[in-house]
């Protein structure tokens, strides 16, 4: 029932956009829900728009049990169902229209619409509506520009659902015949469909009273089943934290009287900002030192605050239509940025920000499924909540932002919350607020949102010493992507500032301006544009793109010795570890190519100084002594050979690791050790990161001791972050303590899912030919199952993600073996399966041995028949038909 055959429909263009022939405006759901088999009880308040059509409603996988108009049963001449629509004969404006309809949700594995999270005898029902799911609820115009109020009332047995929620206000709940029992939800708000949740089952819950800054008083509530209740202080004290900061950062009040935060290990994504019901994949909610990595609390925070902060952009004021998807997203991933480097190192943040995009938005702007952050056409809309539309989407609210400055900026989302508030807008309302808020025309802006494919600024400094003057030339250019031929010059803002030889920053004189501040922004909105600054007595470094003020890829004819200046001596912690990276990438080439050794030794020199210096904050340490990831390196390629990418990195990094000295970082690693807590505050968290950083440097050049360190690590450690550490060094050099420490391991966190996850992913990561044999034995572990998307992306994801060396083998056995996966997995759940599939993105750039490899396996996924719409449309994109 799951798997929706997958026929090559045409696609849904944004350039087609209809307003709604009908709306509803007033929904009333009665649930009376059982495991395999939930009755659904609708009745719409129908209101006509201005088209004349008949009335039509989505809804798949639906068993009609009966349907009436105005209180009279249909005749079924007077309705009809065909493509996944049912039309209705005879609706006028006002007419309500009421469906029965029954559901299986136990056997839907697809976690889309009401499913079943967990086993049949303990499990608890929940729903996932967006983007389409709530069609798979009841017959509805499922479409974000379809606002309604909600109310809505569930019935079960008592003993085996005791706990009934829904979003919005509670209103009432009693008891009925036979042991069952009923409760009530108002929602006063307005919202479409795809923010419509439900959950029912056996959960504990914890619960804090907050007070709004408009003095409302809340409950906020979350909910766990009994075994995982206790690891949920974590994310409440981040929900408080949240709600504080929208309310004095962007002047945004809660708007309902409870909030209820949901915990799930069956879900296909991160979370879900439902209308007063979050939903959260257990990932992403629960957290103890035991069992959560310090990287991963971090994530917590940041996703509830996500789905919190979604409750002004994305809920009160909504999307048109899917197409505007970065209107919410990208929007509240920016407002999630901020507000985690607030709470956390900003500098750190924005480094970790950049990596990010860099690992997963830029392969996919450059390869066959490259969109535009708003796309212009899609056949499943699931496809789409992509890196683009997500992180890009976000560097491009981080570059309006920029431009308006912290109180224009301020200013313009007060004027856009107020105008679109309980509106389904677009992001022409988005930009045309925030620019009349300061009289800005920003629709140049526009055009990032509808070009695909990452810019490409090439900068070149000249020193003229007579005339005192430095000129800076930058050029731009975006290559061709998928359907996208031309590509034309975009407004970047490049923040810039002059270093001297000494690492002092300069006085800035840039044409007639006199206001000699030491940092600017210029806008590069041509082709190439020439940038005059006077008053420079010698020739200047330039550090640009700083904190990476566009979602660019910047070229710049540095020397070797330019870049480790700035990386020794750049204030902005984002542009010296930039620097930092830049320089280990050249270091990298001429590894590669036997070149000669400057950058080497100058990237080496510099992190020796900056490693042996003190004063620098561990964590920023730490990420400095890591070259880019064989992902970005590999984006600087061509005829990519993922095996020699992973081998000249290993190579550059041992050169790291001889310069720093084997003792020098065994002493640096024993003093970090003997620092060994539990706590959660910077520093320790900071400590931590950098003594993974010197242990897996260390293990590169001794790795005897390193080794016998790290199993002692693993065996002692009372964080999980220190355990996993370890762990992942002796797996990765496949230590002999490897074993012993993985089984230990497994018998610690046996009952944890998450732990389990990292059990799965940490194998996962064994480079080379040889992990598909682990892989594959791993797919055979009892624990191991296709029907749990985190176990999926665990073991698959992080093979054929996160282990370029290990997952593109020459023979494309890896390809034939991921393929078999997908076909199997696409068949239980096509979502997971198609975004599974997008590892293959690359393939086009692949040396030609590989590259045949790969497409066959793609190929041979194509002419299956029976692929879902999902997987068949990224696939159909891959192969570039
Ligand atoms: N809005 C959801 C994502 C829904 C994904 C649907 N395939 C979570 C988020 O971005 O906050
Ligand atoms: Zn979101």
């Amino acid at each position: 029932m799951n798997a929706r055959p997958d026929s090559p429909t045409s696609p849904i263009l944004l350039s087609q956009y209809q307003a709604p022939a009908w709306r509803v405006e007033r929904v009333e759901l009665e649930f009376d829900l059982a495991i395999d088999r939930t009755e659904v009880l609708s009745r719409l308040t129908l209101r006509r728009g201005d088209a004349t059509s008949s009335l039509r409603l989505d809804g798949e996988g639906l068993e009609l049990l009966s349907i009436a108009l105005d209180g009279k049963a249909l005749d079924p001449s007077a309705y009809r169902y065909a493509d996944q629509m049912l039309e209705v004969d005879g609706a006028e404006d006002g007419s309500v229209l009421e469906t029965r309809v029954r559901l299986d949700p136990a056997n839907n594995t697809a976690l889309e619409g009401l499913y079943l999270s967990g086993t049949r005898d303990t499990g608890f029902l929940l729903t996932q509506c967006e983007a389409e799911g709530f069609r798979h609820i009841t017959y509805f115009p499922d479409r974000p520009d379809v606002l309604a109020s909600y109310t809505v009332t569930l019935r079960a047995d008592r003993a085996r659902f005791p706990v009934l929620l829904a979003g919005g206000n509670p209103d009432g709940a009693g008891e009925l015949e036979g042991g069952r029992h009923w409760a009530r939800f108002v929602d006063p708000h307005p919202k479409p469909s795809y923010l419509f949740a439900l959950v029912a089952g056996r959960l504990e819950k914890i619960e804090r009273d907050y007070t709004t800054a408009d003095s409302r008083a809340v409950t906020l509530v979350i909910w766990a089943e009994a075994d995982a209740i206790e690891r949920c202080h974590y994310a409440m004290d981040a929900l408080e934290r949240s709600m504080r900061w929208d309310e004095q950062a962007y002047g945004r009040n809660y708007d309902l009287d409870v909030f209820h935060v949901v915990a799930t290990h069956d879900f296909n994504m991160g979370a879900m900002e439902n209308k007063g019901l979050n939903i959260f994949n257990a990932k992403y909610l629960l957290a103890d030192p035991d069992s959560t990595t310090d990287d991963e609390y971090r994530a917590v925070e940041a996703v509830v605050a996500h789905e919190y902060f979604h409750n002004w952009s994305g809920n009160r004021v909504t999307c048109r239509d899917w197409f505007q998807l970065s209107l919410k997203e990208g929007l509240t991933v920016f407002r999630e940025q901020q507000f985690s480097a607030d709470m956390n190192s900003a500098a750190l943040k924005r480094i970790e920000d950049v990596a990010l995009l860099r690992r997963a938005q830029f392969p996919e702007d450059a390869g066959p499924l490259a969109h535009p952050v708003r796309p212009a056409q899609y056949q499943e809309i699931n496809n789409f909540y992509t890196a683009t539309v997500y992180e890009k989407g976000s560097e491009l609210v981080r570059m309006l932002a920029g431009k308006l400055g912290k109180d224009g900026f301020r200013r313009g989302m007060d004027l856009y919350f107020a105008r679109n508030d309980g509106r389904a807008a677009t992001l022409e309302d988005f930009l045309g607020a925030l620019g009349e808020a300061n009289h800005i025309d920003l629709t140049p802006y526009l055009a990032w949102y509808g070009q695909a494919g990452t810019p490409r600024i090439k900068a070149h400094g000249r020193y003229d010493a007579n005339a005192r003057s430095y000129t800076l030339v930058l050029k731009q250019h975006t290559a061709p992507t998928p359907g996208q031929a031309q590509k034309s010059a975009l407004p970047i803002p490049v923040k810039l500032a002059l270093f001297g030889q000494d690492g002092a920053m300069l006085a800035l004189h840039l044409g007639d301006s006199e206001d000699g501040a030491t940092e600017r922004v210029v806008v590069l909105d041509r082709a190439e544009q020439s940038f005059v600054f006077q008053h420079v007595d010698a020739a200047p470094v330039p550090s640009l793109l700083r904190g990476f003020s566009a979602p660019a890829i910047l070229e710049c004819d540095y020397s070797p010795a330019e870049l480790a200046l700035l990386l020794r001596h750049d204030v902005d912690g984002f542009n010296r570890w930039e620097a930092g990276q830049q320089l280990a990438a050249r270091a990298y080439d001429a590894l590669r190519d036997n070149g000669d050794d400057v950058a080497v030794q100058a990237w080496c020199d510099a992190l020796a100084d900056l490693f042996e210096r003190g004063g620098l904050d561990d964590a920023l340490l730490a990420d400095l002594l890591t070259p880019p990831g064989e992902i970005e390196l590999a984006e600087r390629e061509h005829d990519i050979d993922p095996s020699r990418i992973h081998a000249t990195r290993q190579a550059l990094q041992r050169r790291l690791a001889e310069r720093l000295g084997t003792s020098e970082l065994q002493r640096r690693y024993d003093t970090l050790a003997a620092q060994t807590n539990r706590n959660l505050d910077a520093a320790s968290q900071a400590q931590r990161r950098l003594k993974k950083r010197v242990l897996d440097l260390w293990s590169l050049v001794d790795n005897n001791h390193a080794l016998i360190a790290a199993a002692a690590q693993c065996a002692h450690a009372p964080t999980m972050t220190d355990r996993l550490a370890a762990l992942s060094v002796l797996v990765r050099s496949q230590a002999p303590q490897a074993a012993d420490a993985l089984a230990r391991f497994r018998q610690h966190h046996a009952g944890d899912p998450l732990a389990m996850d990292k059990w799965f992913a940490v194998q996962a990561q064994l480079p080379g030919d040889a992990v598909l044999e682990r892989v594959q034995s791993l797919a055979n572990d009892p624990a191991f199952t296709l029907k749990n998307p985190n176990r999926v992306n665990a073991l698959l994801g992080s093979w054929a993600r996160g282990n370029p060396s290990g997952f593109h083998r020459a023979d494309g056995a890896g390809y034939r073996y991921l393929a078999e996966r997908l076909r199997e997995l696409d068949a239980l759940n096509p979502q997971v399966a198609a975004r599974l599939a997008t590892v293959l993105n690359g393939w086009r750039r692949l040396e030609p041995v590989r590259r045949d490899a790969a497409r066959a396996a793609i190929a041979g996924l194509a002419e299956e028949g029976t692929l879902s719409r999902n997987l068949g449309e990224i696939v159909r994109s891959m192969l570039g038909d």
